[in-house]
């Protein structure tokens, strides 16, 4: 992978489909993965996740944007960086050295921090940009899910009963509904849901964390999940919806908003149809959508970061609509100082 040297001039365009940022946002979530996947296993999430906001921040001020996080840490008094409102990139770290094109960034730098903290699967390093505009302001308020693949996509509804779109799911992809797999959070909010499932006798994969990755398996064929169903975080959501417009795939999605406070954090965001059923292209609305993730811990489309002494190696998802590529990206980092060959086994 080659990042831009830091003679290479800015780009002249202010274009962001003109820019090729993939690989850019590719190194982002790598050193977020690759910092805090040391701390994996410690029982530490906080840390964890202090780790990979440090090393995501850091990464992203040799990016050649003039960025603004809009899905992060928080607010700007609660969080001191990737605060909502912060601006990254070159236009701030190196500017007066031309135009930059304005991006919009969704960062989840660690998303599972209690899989991180215990070892456990499907831990990422997340982020998704966009044009100015193109991804929705969300509130950290919870959202209902539900998470299909591409053939799916046109067949189920929100609020249809959970039956109906197991069969519907299960027509779709030609198996029957006890062939399914359905990601659920394992949270006492969802008893009346997994009931639900069961009943229809389709199969359950119960997950601590992280339905984020999980949304990203329901659209990947052959991954061996059908759909992700119930009530995560929001802002995931709006990063799973990137990941959707990339992958084809769909989220349907609204947020949980049940009381006056609620109200008045989706007001200051620009929202006011509480009871809206956003799917991906409202959720990440602009027409070109960037999504990287690395693994931190193994996951079900990629490995966790692994240290050999001489460099780390990664594995990560990179995609983007414009023009549509969808990149598995395997990288060996070597140590600046290291020398010799470099052992490959897949
Ligand atoms: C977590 C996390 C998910 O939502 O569950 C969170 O694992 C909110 O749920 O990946 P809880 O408050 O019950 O933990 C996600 O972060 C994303 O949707």
């Amino acid at each position: 992978m080659t990042a831009r040297r830091p003679l290479d001039p800015p780009p002249s365009s202010k274009d962001f489909a003109d820019a090729d940022l993939s690989l850019d946002f590719l190194r982002v979530v790598e050193q977020a993965a690759i910092a805090c996947a040391q701390t994996m296993g410690r029982g530490e999430r906080h840390h964890s996740d202090q780790v990979a906001v440090e090393a995501m921040r850091q990464e992203l001020d040799s990016v050649p944007i003039d960025g603004t996080i809009v899905i992060g840490e928080g607010e700007r008094d609660e969080a001191p960086m990737l605060y909502i409102g912060e601006k990254v990139g070159k236009a701030v770290s190196d500017p007066g050295r031309g135009d930059y094109p304005q991006v919009d960034i969704a960062v989840d730098p660690l998303e599972g921090t209690n899989l991180c903290a215990t070892g456990a699967n499907n831990a990422l390093a997340v982020l998704a940009a966009s044009t100015g505009g193109g991804l929705l302001h969300a509130p950290d308020l919870y959202m209902e899910k539900l998470v299909v693949g591409p053939s799916s996509k046109h067949v189920v509804d929100l609020d249809a009963p959970v039956r109906f779109n197991l069969r519907a799911i299960a027509q779709s992809l030609g198996r029957q509904v006890g062939d399914l797999v359905v990601i659920v959070l394992d949270r006492p909010r969802h008893e009346q849901l997994i009931a639900e499932i069961r009943e229809a006798g389709a199969r359950i994969r119960l997950i601590g964390d992280g339905d984020l990755s999980a949304g990203i398996a329901a659209a990947v064929n052959g991954s061996g999940v059908h759909a992700v169903m119930g009530t995560g975080g929001a802002p995931e959501g709006v990063i799973t919806a990137a990941a959707m417009r990339c992958l084809d795939g769909e989220i349907f999605a609204r947020l949980v908003v049940n009381s006056p406070e609620h109200e008045a954090r989706c007001r200051q965001m620009g929202i006011t149809d509480f009871r809206k059923i956003y799917r991906a292209r409202d959720l990440a609305s602009g027409e070109h959508q960037i999504f990287a993730a690395t693994g931190v811990t193994d996951g079900t489309l990629m490995k966790g970061v692994r240290y050999f002494g001489d460099g780390v190696r990664t594995t990560s998802l990179v995609m983007q609509t414009h023009p549509r590529r969808i990149r598995f990206v395997d990288s060996i980092h070597v140590n600046e100082k290291a020398e010799g060959s470099v052992r490959i086994r897949f």
